[in-house]
């Protein structure tokens, strides 16, 4: 094993975090992603033209410079938004905590910073929109963590890489400008969990791993406890995510966007990471296309993806980008209803639960584990035309009984051999379905029956 690397800025602690709050970001592993700003008042067209790709990206995607986009400003209204309404529809979600944009790419500041005028200040009504909705998931019981994007394409010292001692003034006067911002938002709202950085793979960032480190120290200092991404973090190398020893930074892996690991990749399960997910196939911010809406995943997929998540040890953070008004389209709230619903009557299956040891990726769905007391599930996704699904038993187990989640009613199962139990499950099920599984050890010194050597190794 190659010898470590002396850092000064690289990973600042090692191995999972065990206090409270990391232990209930752990337990919740469902959170409810928000991107909300300027963008989604055009959701995706300009000028009459729909740009089909992600509604945030609109500056670049029809090349409106930030004067013209910061025009957007007085259209923000918001007339719709409802701080209780949102987290009432987070609470409905089944999320246990949100994520919101507090600054996106465009530099548009949510809460009314006092290093910028780019903010809700200057918007018509002028609302401190991060705080009101902090107050109102809170009151929820729902966590809440703020989006910052390092990447700011309205400020005028942001620099892409640095290539000149002017790049690298300007630079610096952008990172203490970013760095008070941060230190603004965790002193107006102490009560926020964590933070989520973005918009940091530019060489700019990459070659000012001290600040990232920094940054984490500050805002730990200021919030004890408080969560950050590892997305935040350089090390002095450039080496982002892990270090360059290859240890991770930050407080859990947020390199899963868009995508999970595979179902079968247990390597994953060593950290805490967390995986982001869209409805749209790729806007964060409302696109109102019609080309973008073909693209919306159905309600069930995004659940499968929860399942998944949880079933390798992680975290999923479903994304939902509320109209331009401050209200959530009709294909949101379906997928709060369908997910919400499930969740109401299976999410014991999911809450404070994690990988099942020794239970293999099966195919027909997943396997989770409660961490406190063992409990096995298994949730069935894909239903076999034959309606059977067989179980894999680890060595050495037994399954003595099993319940459906969501009644608590007995399943019959027959046992087919040592290693193998079978359930029918109804072919017509249009949801998945969940099953507590009370399972022992067998005690193996007792009688085995005698293997025919003609059937040993099938
Ligand atoms: O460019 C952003 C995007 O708009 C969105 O915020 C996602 C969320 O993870 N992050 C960036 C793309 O990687």
């Amino acid at each position: 094993m190659a010898e470590a690397i002396p850092l000064m800025y690289g990973a600042q602690s090692e191995g999972r975090r065990d206090d409270e709050t990391m232990r209930r970001f752990r337990h919740d592993r469902f959170g409810q992603f928000i991107h909300w700003g300027l963008y989604s008042i055009p959701a995706g067209s300009w000028n009459g033209v729909t740009y089909d790709y992600a509604a945030e990206f609109l500056p670049q995607s029809a090349g409106i410079g930030p004067a013209r986009w910061a025009g957007l400003v007085d259209d923000f209204a918001a007339p719709e938004f409802d701080p209780e309404a949102w987290a009432s529809l987070a609470a409905d979600l089944g999320a246990r905590y949100v994520t919101v944009t507090a600054k996106h790419h465009d530099g548009f500041c949510l809460w009314p910073s006092s290093l910028t005028d780019f903010t809700v200040a200057a918007t018509p009504r002028g609302r401190d929109v991060i705080g009101e909705l902090v107050h109102a998931y809170t009151a929820r019981g729902i966590a809440v963590h703020l989006y910052y994007s390092v990447l700011d394409w309205h400020h005028p010292d942001w620099r892409y890489a640095i290539s000149s001692s002017q790049d690298e003034e300007a630079f610096d006067r952008y990172l203490s400008y970013a760095g008070e911002q941060l230190r603004e938002l965790a002193t107006r709202y102490p009560n926020v969990r964590g933070f989520w950085f973005d918009g940091t793979w530019d060489e700019s960032v990459k070659a000012n791993g001290r600040w990232s480190w920094e940054i984490e120290c500050m805002l730990k200092r200021l919030i004890p406890g408080a969560i950050v991404n590892s997305r935040l973090r350089a090390d002095e190398h450039g080496a982002r995510h892990r270090d360059s020893n290859g240890a991770l930074m930050g407080d859990y892996f947020s390199g899963f966007e868009r995508r999970l690991p595979d179902p079968w990749d247990r390597t994953v399960t060593a950290e805490d990471w967390e995986a982001c997910v869209t409805i749209p196939q790729n806007s964060w911010g409302y696109h109102a296309g019609a080309e973008v809406a073909r693209t919306h995943k159905h309600p069930l997929e995004l659940l499968e993806q929860l399942v998944q998540a949880v079933s390798l040890g992680g975290n999923l953070l479903l994304n939902f980008g509320p109209r331009g008004d401050g209200s959530f389209a009709p294909f949101e709230k379906d997928v709060v209803h369908t997910l919400g619903a499930w969740l109401e009557t299976n999410g014991a299956c999911i809450y404070g639960c994690g990988p099942a040891d020794g239970w293999d990726y099966p195919g027909w769905g997943y396997y989770t584990a409660d961490a406190e007391t063992g409990a096995v599930y298994a949730v069935v996704t894909r239903i076999p035309v034959s309606g059977a699904i067989a179980l894999q038993l680890p060595e050495r187990t037994r399954v003595r009984n099993a319940t459906a989640v969501a009644t608590g009613r007995p399943v019959p199962f027959a046992v087919r051999d040592d290693r193998t139990v079978r359930f029918e499950v109804d072919r017509a099920s249009v949801i998945p379905l969940a099953f507590a599984l009370e399972v022992e050890q067998r005690d193996d010194t007792a009688e085995q029956p005698e293997v025919n050597p003609d059937l040993a190794g099938i």
